[in-house]
């Protein structure tokens, strides 16, 4: 799979892409990234990407021609892309993106502004319009690589020894269960003993059950489409939590 990113700068991109997983699959040739720096699309003796706003106000507005001049040159090796926009205004990034866009892609395009934001003519030139969350970031940078991260993670052979992708705990549609390794003990806080039992049975089911409690506690509204199994389990840990509840010794619960 190959990722395009559009930058003024690229170095944030390339430092952030040489190092863990993501470094290991570039150097493995499972994935390319090629940047691209903006200014070396501008025409002027400044390099100037940016200018004012029509219509006046705050901040600066990224000039559509390094865009364009960029994309021009990408484009003209003829394979087929997707080329992404990444802004607040777009449909929201999710796990299921993640997994469309490596089933469905084999080229992505992203581009990434900086400022108020880039002419909107830009978007003659954009198959789609991402955004990574509802938060205002200071640039595209790093939304481009969290999409990067995250496609990059589904490509087989990118999670070495590590667990699968199909293992992965947004992949089950629930919270992730807690993680613990050594020491057995610190300060004062113990390893829950059914993870030093060696019963790998109960040890599912109480993974399971820590991943629904988590779940249940911070994103009740993952809580749907549920097996038979996981069912039987939820009803379980909402019967115990409303005993706890009842006997108001239970931490006080969200909203
Ligand atoms: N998920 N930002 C982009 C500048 C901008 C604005 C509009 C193009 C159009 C963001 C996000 C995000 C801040 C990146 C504004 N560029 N991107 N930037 N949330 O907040 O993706």
């Amino acid at each position: 799979m190959k990722f395009e990113v559009l930058t003024i700068f690229p170095e944030v991109i390339e430092c952030y892409l040489k190092h863990g997983v993501v470094g290991r699959a570039l150097n493995k040739g499972i994935a390319e990234v090629k940047v691209y720096n903006l200014r070396d699309f501008t025409t002027d003796r400044h390099r100037k990407v940016d200018d004012y706003p029509y219509g006046g106000g705050a901040g600066m507005v990224m000039q559509i021609e390094p865009f364009y001049n960029a994309l021009r040159h990408i484009k003209s090796d003829g394979i087929p892309r997707k080329v992404i926009l990444l802004s607040p205004q777009g449909r929201r990034f999710s796990q299921r993106i993640a997994k469309e866009f490596y089933k469905e892609e084999k080229t992505l395009t992203l581009i990434c502004g900086r400022y108020e934001g880039i002419d909107e003519r830009i978007k003659a030139f954009v198959d789609e319009e991402i955004s990574i969350g509802d938060y205002v970031l200071s640039g595209g940078e790093l939304a481009a690589l969290v999409i990067i991260d995250s496609v990059v993670r589904l490509i087989p052979g990118a999670l070495g020894d590590e667990l699968s992708a199909e293992e992965d705990s947004f992949m089950k549609g629930f919270l992730d269960y807690p993680h613990y390794t050594r020491p057995e003990e610190f300060e004062g806080m113990r390893v829950p003993d059914i993870l030093l039992s060696g019963d790998h049975k109960k040890i599912a089911l109480w993974r399971k059950k820590e991943a629904l409690r988590n779940t249940l506690k911070n994103r009740p509204d993952l809580l749907k489409n549920l097996s038979a199994e996981d069912m039987k389990i939820l009803k379980e840990l909402c019967s115990e939590i409303n005993k706890k509840i009842l006997e108001g010794v239970h931490e006080p619960v969200n909203n």
